[in-house]
């Protein structure tokens, strides 16, 4: 049994109450180790600890704090195979895809803003006529709160804190409950690596006691938080009357718009792994799929041909294409879309049911599946199901894909497929969404800003918009 203790001050240990949450292994269903269910007392105490340290690492020199980053980086890339097998045990995903993905991505996440905080600069303005001179100073906020969901666990949650600390900042971080051991796996590493005493805290439990406890400490100037749009919205709530900083990067419900005049076989390959990558727990699946009518019948017949041939299966074998999804309880909720689907006469054209691998029976296996739906407005083809299913749908006008394309509530990302240079800048221009992918799908550009419109979020992240978004600006102006 793996007991996970928090990491407070440089030290890990018990959670005050001594009260602990069972963690699953998803491709099992096992219990196999146990964390923290921490209060607002052990929160409180990592909140103390950031900001003794606060006023010494928001004085270090840029080029020290970026060479403490560094270091985790390395360190990451170090113990790469060790850190890969703990994502994949812990989250159900298939472990060539956390050596592949999430861990390298984890150490670019330090990497990138260990050198990004070097060139990070603000702006002057000469006030002509006045004799006077503006400069903006760009200062860290405090102790700020990340706090990250389970899809993409350390990926998403170095994503927060590395820009956090490389911006001076302090930091009380709150893995998700579900999937903690990567992160507690990361305490070690900010030793080792040399990050001073209580620059990050790790704080383990549940999202209404141990984040709750986050949102609403009164002393902690900033939340950036990835995650579900409801718990989006009552951090929202929370947050408000205390004036914090939020960054908020929610759900998801992208459209992949493919037009005839694509490179087919590029688009058939790239809309298989947009569909199902990650058991299709990631934030910019795009989990509907509109094709033009000339093509619709073809791209049915060899779309599902390719999907049927996806091995469902234990997260550690090597020829495993989709792994378990992330827990129980999820796995019901997207069977349940499923059935959902089915009251709303859709067509279920491949999969929809569970998977029992040998000795794995008791893990959380869905088949990848496609359904066919015949309205954009039936739930599926509304609300965020976060798991293995892709709906299709046909469309014959230009005008009528865009309308479908942005008929829902949310606004993260959208894929586009044509050859058609001015329909490419038309939908560029016209998708409500924060990301569109033309001919393409999850190039990540570290500079480039991240994150949503409408139902999707507030603010974005990466590059400069997240130094920026770590950062207090203040207007100092100079009569001469
Ligand atoms: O997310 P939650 P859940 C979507 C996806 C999924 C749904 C629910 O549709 O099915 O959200 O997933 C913490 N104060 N996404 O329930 O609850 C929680 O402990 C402070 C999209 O797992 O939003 C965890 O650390 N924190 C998504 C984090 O919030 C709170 C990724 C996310 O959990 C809290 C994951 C509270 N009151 C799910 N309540 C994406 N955008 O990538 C919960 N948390």
């Amino acid at each position: 049994m793996l007991t996970i203790q928090n990491f407070i001050n440089g030290d890990f240990v018990d959670p005050i109450s001594d009260e602990w949450i069972d963690n699953y292994c998803p491709a099992n269903g096992f219990v196999y180790g146990k964390i923290p269910d921490s209060n607002k007392n052990d929160v409180q105490n990592a909140y103390l600890a950031a900001s003794k340290a606060f006023s010494t690492w928001s004085k270090t020199t840029l080029e020290e704090r970026s060479n403490i980053l560094l270091k985790i980086s390395e360190l990451l890339e170090a113990n790469l195979e060790h850190f890969a097998k703990a994502e994949s045990k812990d989250n159900g995903k298939p472990v060539k895809l956390a050596a592949s993905i999430d861990i390298p991505r984890a150490a670019s996440n330090f990497r990138f803003f260990a050198h990004a905080i070097t060139q990070f600069s603000s702006e002057s303005h000469d006030s002509i006529g006045f004799n006077a001179t503006n400069y903006t100073l760009r200062q860290p906020l405090g102790v700020v709160g990340c706090i990250s969901p389970w899809n993409l666990p350390l990926y998403l949650f170095t994503w927060k804190i590395a820009p956090a600390i490389a911006a001076g900042n302090c930091v009380v971080a709150k893995p998700s409950e579900i999937t903690p051991v990567t992160a507690y796996l990361l305490g070690d590493i900010c030793n080792a690596a040399g990050l001073p005493k209580g620059v990050l805290n790790i704080i383990h439990g549940k999202g209404e006691s141990t984040g709750q406890a986050i949102i609403e400490h009164p002393e902690i100037k900033a939340i950036s938080f990835t995650g579900g749009t409801s718990t989006g919205a009552h951090i929202a709530r929370t947050a408000a009357p205390m004036f914090k900083k939020l960054s908020l990067e929610l759900g998801g419900k992208n459209p992949n718009i493919i037009f005839a005049d694509c490179d087919y076989d590029d688009m058939l390959n790239t809309t298989v792994r947009s569909s199902f990558s990650n058991q299709g727990q990631i934030c910019l699946c795009g989990s509907r799929i509109y094709v033009e009518a000339k093509i619709y019948e073809q791209f049915k017949t060899d779309f599902i041909a390719k999907v049927k041939a996806l091995k469902v299966g234990p997260p550690n074998l090597d020829d495993t294409d989709i792994g378990a999804l992330v827990s129980k309880p999820h796995m019901e909720k997207v069977l349940q879309y499923i059935n959902i689907a089915k009251q709303e006469n859709g067509t279920v054209l491949c999969g929809g049911n569970q998977v029992k691998p040998e000795n794995h029976e008791q893990g959380y296996y869905l088949e990848p599946t496609v359904i066919e739906v015949s309205s954009n407005l039936c739930r599926v083809n509304q609300e965020e199901i976060f798991g293995p299913v892709v709906t299709v749908m046909s469309f014959e006008t230009e005008t009528e894909a865009l309308q479908l394309a942005n008929a829902v509530k949310y606004g993260l990302s959208a894929t586009l497929w044509t050859n058609n240079l001015k329909r490419c800048m038309r939908f560029s221009q016209e998708l409500q969404t924060g990301i569109v992918w033309v001919n393409t799908w999850m190039i990540r550009d570290l500079r480039t800003p991240f994150g949503g419109a409408k139902a999707s979020g507030v603010g974005r992240e990466g590059g400069f918009e997240a130094l920026r978004f770590f950062t207090e600006p203040k207007n100092v102006c100079i009569k001469y």
